[in-house]
């Protein structure tokens, strides 16, 4: 089974144009899927739009009656993400502001199924990259990306910031019984979340890859939820989490790997 994850504030205008792109996607895979979406105390009608879709797809809605930003709503679509999803599951986790075309999801899935267990969406691979960005943009985010690979290097990767990824639901069912709630734990920081997934992963041992993309950022219709000041904040509270050399995630997570790896044989 296939298990899509669609983050949503205010995206009133965008999920009417990304879900039949979404389906006719799936529906050629010729797989079972499951849709789950969380609606993040949206202000606009997406909780009507959405009311409306659970008729026509295969859709869960989980509901914030506030809005609490990415970092728990990525947490709580996770989790039930991984309560739902079987072992040999694949969940792909995207924007739903119409910038992250589903016809990109295939290649992520079939890199998981190759054996990798992140696989994400990149602008920098060979072939990749992206539309209607603007050039002041496009440095800050390749800055942030340098930043990331200075500070956490994962072997292969080059795209650290997009949310378009496919990850085996095991590698997200171990983290999350590892990590437990501290699974996603800079909640309040804007969209850390999305790179600190991507390093808790890693320190359980996960196998990462990635497939070239086009951002459609000419598709924005929705206004950017993005603080970048919050943001920022939240990756130099993290660089000093996990580099912290008297208990910080790195050193942490060396001592438990020899307890982990014996206790799974
Ligand atoms: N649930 C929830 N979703 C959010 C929040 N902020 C953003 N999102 C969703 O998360 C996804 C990413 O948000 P975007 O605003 O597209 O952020 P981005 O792609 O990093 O940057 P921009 O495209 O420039 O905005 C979208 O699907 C949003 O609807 C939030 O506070 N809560
Ligand atoms: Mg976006």
């Amino acid at each position: 089974m296939i298990v899509v994850l669609l983050p949503a504030y205010n995206e009133e205008a965008s999920l009417p144009r990304l879900m039949p792109k979404l389906r006719e996607v799936l529906d050629r895979q010729g797989e079972p899927y499951r849709i789950v979406t969380c609606n993040d105390g949206s202000r606009d009608g997406t909780r009507e739009v959405l009311q409306q879709m659970i008729e026509q797809y295969p859709l869960e809605v989980l509901t914030h009656k506030i809005n609490r930003g990415l970092g728990e709503t990525s947490r709580d679509l996770f989790e039930r993400a991984a309560e739902i999803a079987s072992t040999g599951d694949v969940i792909v986790r995207l924007d739903c502001d119409d910038t992250h075309e589903p016809e990109f999801m295939p290649r992520l899935i079939s890199k998981v199924r190759e054996g990798y267990d992140v696989v994400i969406a990149s602008r920098f691979a060979p072939g990749g990259g992206q539309l209607g960005v603007g050039p002041y943009r496009a440095f800050i985010s390749r800055c942030a990306n340098l930043f990331m690979k200075v500070f956490f290097p994962i072997e292969g990767l080059r795209e650290y910031s997009c949310g378009f990824r496919a990850y085996r639901a095991e590698a997200i069912q171990k983290a999350i019984a590892c990590y437990g709630n501290n699974f996603i734990q800079l909640k309040g920081l804007g969209f850390t979340c999305t790179l600190e997934k991507l390093v808790k992963l890693k320190l359980v041992g996960a196998r990462f890859a990635e497939a070239p993309f086009v951002l459609r950022y000419d598709q924005k219709l929705s206004d950017s939820k993005m603080v970048s000041s919050i943001t920022t904040l939240g990756y130099i509270v993290m660089t000093i989490m996990y580099h912290w050399p008297w208990g910080g995630w790195r050193t942490a997570a060396r001592r438990q790997a020899p307890a982990r790896d014996s206790a799974g044989g």
